[in-house]
């Protein structure tokens, strides 16, 4: 027998020790983790989710989780492991999670944009790498599109860039980008099953909700701040952070082609963008020492919004 090494969700990991996670945890939990390749990156890496959820022969809802669409946020990825550990184990002795996890599939993308996640590990100049790795135009003499301008939810508006080498440069045209494509084809294509889409980024402590352009107001925009106050309370009892709750515009400034405006206008009820830890004072470098504080608060406010969802 091999003795098998404990993975460390303390710890920032690079994308091969990730990859590698992932197919061991498919390979530890037989009928209840599957891999889904389901698109690649600009520099053709696979993009892989995990599905996590008991095949009952039913017609299930969804629950859509992505981390690391901007490549420097380095918690989001390590939120989306413990998550994973997380709702694996409580479906061992919770039957709250038993039910859920019968009525609900759970697909988790670790890494969304795994060109810019590996190119921020290369050294101290490229750790604060934001976009993607695609090269732009042919008169660009640099390279990105950030994937959270890129999605087709009035595209081009408000809150972006039509500089190639800005750090919000929002592509050539919607959906231009091969990850915002992959998320896009998968979701779009079964977007009547989704209850959730949760997109986790950082930093700020703040739970976003649709709509980045003012002149929109989701439909049900009242309960999506009730909900989104009461993951605000439930992650404030864990260890007393402040989540502040809101549209991009109300609590910072307007933006326009987020993956949580375009999940909400495919008719997704409960879209929310997470900014974890910290605001400020260590920012995208997160010490490895707040990777469990902020993912034991995040679990909690994450898991208010998928409750109150299936419950429904
Ligand atoms: N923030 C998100 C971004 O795409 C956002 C969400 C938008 C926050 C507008 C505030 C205002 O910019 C990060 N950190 O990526
Ligand atoms: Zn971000």
């Amino acid at each position: 027998t091999v003795e098998r090494v404990e993975y460390d969700y303390y710890k920032y990991h690079t994308m091969p020790e990730i990859t590698k996670w992932m197919a061991q945890v498919e390979k530890d939990n037989p009928g209840v983790v599957t891999i889904v390749e389901y698109g690649q990156t600009y520099e053709k890496r696979v993009i892989r989710l995990l599905k996590i959820g008991l095949n009952t022969g039913e017609k299930k809802k969804a629950i859509w989780m992505d981390c690391g669409i901007h490549a420097r946020e380095w918690i989001a990825p390590a939120f989306c492991q413990y998550f994973v550990r997380q709702i694996l184990q409580a479906h061992k002795t919770d039957p709250k999670m038993q039910e859920m996890i019968r009525n609900m599939d759970f697909y988790v993308t670790p890494v969304l944009n795994m060109d810019g996640y590996i190119y921020s590990w290369k050294d101290n100049t490229t750790r604060l790498w934001r976009k993607n790795r695609s090269p732009g135009p042919p008169d660009c003499d640099s390279y990105g599109t950030d994937l959270n301008r890129n999605f087709d939810a009035n595209w081009g508006t408000l809150g972006v860039s039509f500089n190639c080498s800005s750090e919000t440069y929002c592509g050539s045209q919607a959906v231009s980008e091969p990850e915002a494509q992959a998320v896009t084809y998968f979701v779009g294509s079964r977007k009547d099953d989704f209850l959730c889409f949760l997109t986790i980024h950082s930093y700020g402590q703040l739970l976003l909700v649709p709509y980045g352009h003012p002149n929109f107001t989701a439909p049900n925009y009242k309960e999506l701040m009730e909900v989104g106050l009461g993951a605000a309370d439930a992650i404030r009892s864990v260890h007393g952070k402040n989540y502040t709750v809101g549209t991009s515009p109300d609590v910072l400034y307007a933006n326009s082609g987020s993956s949580r405006d375009w999940a909400r206008f495919q008719g997704i009820p409960y879209s929310y963008t997470f900014e974890l830890r910290d605001k400020g004072t260590f920012g995208f470098q997160l010490p490895q020492d707040q990777i469990q504080p902020t993912c034991e608060e995040a679990y909690s406010g994450a898991l208010h919004i998928i409750t109150y969802a299936h419950d429904k």
